[in-house]
């Protein structure tokens, strides 16, 4: 391939910005959701829920009229609960019933279902029901439950603490050398993941293939498929989940819920179709919520505010009940690893509660864990800073590992690949031209508003390996993935994953990777994911690991294909397999060249055109692959803010956003640009709207998106990217991993920015996610009373 010229090879392939070829299908309104599905006969069910957070339901009426119409637990008795088991010592497990049965243990758990025609008969048909119950203690907080000392959450256990994690690293002796101590404690908000699309699910009974076959917004196809048929006892292969076109996913759509298993039970039990679709309402009362965090956090450090040592206890407020099959413990798993940052402080102890209550459960959002604790230890940077008295991007610089010392495993055993750590955090501050930031600061505004700076570095671990699962107890741990290549008799290519696409563009990528092998055109190559039955086994689409790990199967399935084309076309072209190269769909040796339909069309159609050794291969390859480590990828970024303060109204205007990240190779930068601002725009959410309180009965008191706030167009200012490309050491092709990093910083810079800007007006601090204009006027007032 000497002679090509690079860019006749590169045009689509890995490093280019290629359109997503999905978006034309969703900007003309005609993607494919569980809601847009027509099938004769198909039913809606409705839900009947709970007005109450923890009660025994001593009752339940159903009018005879609606025998057969209205389903309580105790009618699905080839249904299992829910299991979320784990290995992980100390943990407690609770079982998730598809419809309570005995007790209730959150506001808007479910008690019985009904099927109509339509989900308003459906409804109406739930208002003849009577449910009684007798109300128990309600724990609205971690403190109320971890207070408990009777009629604990779930039966058998011996408080209302999911799990507690811990870990000790050379603690108290790097403490003991520390010159500067410094505290703070921070907290995020509990809030929902409010994808476009909330929770779907259709299923039917196929009579021609005799499989149970359910249409979900899933994120884990194979996983779903796994789960339903564990917990409807039936045989895998007797079923078959279809995830189409998915409104979102962020972690949310990871797991199997209640409502799946009661639609794929009355379809199992029934064989017509039955749809359960989620409203809005649903979401923000009954949907798993994520984020919240509390941190107590003291930092030990020399005079300049190189960190010796980090305490630490976080408590996680995990609601009800655990979830399959990525049980509750994520959360606190991933906090008590990741902590620590991208810092290269030896000394570490730290506690990790997860706390049950009587909220819905608790699950990961794009970010997993990380958003709380970079939230946590960049706040902690600063205050270190402040003590200090030096600017925190160059008390940062002293504490970030450098990048002479990688590969570098951290305090809390994170083995970072590759990459220039402090590189990025002084691009981040030349792009945000931080000495005028200085000097406008100084001068002051015209309108008096207050301007602040803040900066913050973060890993993030993707394509973590079976090893790393196992750690966490899990009972699914592949940390491989797998693809299925066929190139069809007219020259294109079919590709097959197990993961599922729900906005990340791999349509696109996906194909790009395969043409940077074959040279097949980006629009021959069909990505062909969302049906097991269609699809290679896969854990699914989750922890920024897909193009690591699907992409990494596909380019090493191509690979395997690649010397099959090129030996059927070296032998119709007369020439030697060595010459051949695969250019924009032909196949090329010196002056000669074929189109790839002639391989194609040889191998399939007209086999007796060549010889019998040619035909072993075959032009369809399935392989499987996984990184050459266990311990996964390293993606990094700075994040860095300009904010303006107005004192007088609380609100913050963000004034600037840059970002320096490091994927390593880009498969399509357009594509990476894209999920980083979509992730920012989440961060920020977290950072300054979104929050789901809950008063002392356990009734939530955000249950529509007026009271519920996200960020909109207007709240997500323009953000300026730089990239690093430092390729992983450990993958197929240097991918590192990109889908969820924007949303790992946001509250950590705009805090940080914030509280710089609040510099001069005291001691005050703003240590709490959302960033209201409430809760900033309440530190200013605080502050001022002190
Ligand atoms: S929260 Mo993500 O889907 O790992």
């Amino acid at each position: 391939r000497a002679d090509i010229p690079a860019r006749l090879l590169k045009r689509e392939g890995i490093g280019a910005r290629v359109p997503r070829k999905e978006d034309a299908r969703h900007l003309v309104g005609k993607g494919n959701f569980v809601g847009d599905f027509v099938l004769p006969g198909l039913q809606e069910v409705a839900f009947l829920r709970s007005p109450l957070a923890h009660a025994v339901v001593t009752g339940v009426e159903i009018p005879e009229a609606l025998a057969g119409k209205v389903f309580l637990r105790d009618m699905m008795s080839d249904a299992v609960d829910i299991g979320s088991p784990s290995s992980v010592p100390t943990y407690q497990y609770s079982a998730l019933p598809p419809l309570a049965s005995g007790k209730v243990r959150h506001v808007g758990e479910a008690i019985a279902m009904a099927v109509a025609p339509t989900r308003a008969m459906a409804e109406d048909l739930l208002e003849e029901v009577e449910v009684t119950y007798d109300e128990l203690p309600v724990y609205h907080s971690t403190d109320s439950a971890l207070a408990a000392t009777g009629e604990f959450m779930h039966p058998e256990w011996k408080d209302n603490v999911f799990l507690t994690l811990r870990a000790n690293r050379d603690f108290e002796e790097l403490a003991a050398k520390a010159e500067v101590k410094v505290s703070r404690t921070v907290e995020l908000s509990r809030q929902c993941i409010v994808p476009l699309e909330g929770k779907s699910v259709l299923a039917y009974w196929d009579f021609q293939t005799d499989q149970l076959v359910v249409v979900s917004a899933t994120q884990v196809p194979h996983l779903l498929r796994v789960g339903i048929a564990q917990h409807l006892a039936m045989n895998e292969e007797a079923v078959r989940v279809v995830s189409p076109d998915v409104g979102g996913a962020f972690g949310y759509k990871g797991q199997l819920y209640p409502e799946d298993l009661c639609v794929a039970w009355l379809a199992k039990t029934y064989r017509t179709p039955f749809r359960y679709l989620e409203d809005r309402r649903e979401h923000l009362i009954v949907g798993a919520n994520t984020r919240q965090h509390h941190y107590r956090l003291t930092a030990y450090a020399d005079r300049t505010g190189r960190l010796l040592a980090l305490d630490a206890v976080i408590t996680i407020d995990g609601g009800a009940y655990s979830y399959y099959p990525f049980f509750v413990g994520l959360e606190p798993g991933q906090a008590i690893g990741n902590l620590p940052g991208p810092y290269s402080f030896r000394g570490y102890r730290c506690e990790t509660l997860c706390v049950a209550t009587n909220k819905p459960g608790f699950m990961a959002y794009r970010g997993v864990a990380r958003t709380g604790v970079c939230f946590a230890i960049e706040l902690l940077m600063d205050a270190v800073a402040r003590e200090v008295g030096r600017e925190p991007w160059e008390v940062r610089l002293e504490n970030l590992v450098p990048a002479s010392a990688m590969p570098y495993v951290n305090v809390a055993n994170k083995h970072f690949d590759s990459g220039d750590f402090p590189a990025s955090l002084r691009r981040a501050v030349e792009m945000i031209g931080l000495q005028a930031v200085r000097e406008r600061q100084a001068r002051g505004e015209p309108d008096g508003r207050l301007i602040g700076f803040g900066t913050a570095t973060y890993t993030e671990q993707s394509a973590h390996g079976t090893t790393v699962f196992a750690n966490w107890g899990l009972p699914v741990v592949p940390g491989f993935d797998q693809a299925v290549v066929r190139m069809t008799a007219d020259g294109g290519l079919e590709v097959r994953v197990g993961v599922h696409s729900h906005g990340q563009g791999m349509e696109t990528s996906f194909a790009q990777i395969a043409n940077d092998v074959l040279g097949i055109p980006v629009s021959r190559i069909r990505v062909v994911h969302g049906d097991t039955a269609l699809t290679p086994f896969s854990s699914g689409t989750y922890a920024s690991r897909a193009t690591v790990m699907s992409g990494g199967a596909i380019s090493v399935a191509c690979k395997e294909l690649l010397p099959r084309i090129q030996s059927i076309a070296a032998y119709l072209m007369g020439v030697d397999a060595q010459t051949v190269a695969l250019i924009e769909g032909r196949a090329v040796s010196g002056d000669k060249s074929i189109p790839l339909s002639q391989v194609g069309g040889a191998w399939y159609l007209t086999p007796q055109d060549l010889p019998a050794d040619v035909h072993l291969g075959g032009l369809e390859v399935s392989r499987a692959y996984k990184p050459n480590v266990d311990t996964g990828t390293f993606t990094y970024a700075t994040h860095a803010v300009v904010v303006a303060v107005d004192t007088e109204t609380g609100e913050v205007e963000i004034l600037d956003y840059v970002v320096v990240e490091d994927c390593g190779t880009m498969v399509n930068p357009m594509i990476v640009e894209g999920q980083t601002i979509g992730g920012i725009a989440q961060g920020i959410g977290t950072a300054m709207y979104e929050e789901s309180p809950y008063d002392e009965q356990g009734q939530p008191l955000a249950s529509t998106l007026a009271d519920y706030i996200l960020p909109g167009a207007t709240e997500v200012p323009r953000i300026r990217i730089d990239h690093f490309e430092t390729p992983s050491p450990h993958t197929e092709f240097g991918a590192k991993g990109v889908g969820e990093g924007g949303a790992i910083a946001p509250p950590a810079v705009i805090f940080n920015a914030v509280n710089d800007a609040l510099r001069g007006t005291g001691a005050a601090e703003v240590l709490m996610t959302p960033l209201t204009p409430r809760r900033l006027l309440a530190a200013l007032e605080g502050a001022n009373r002190e």
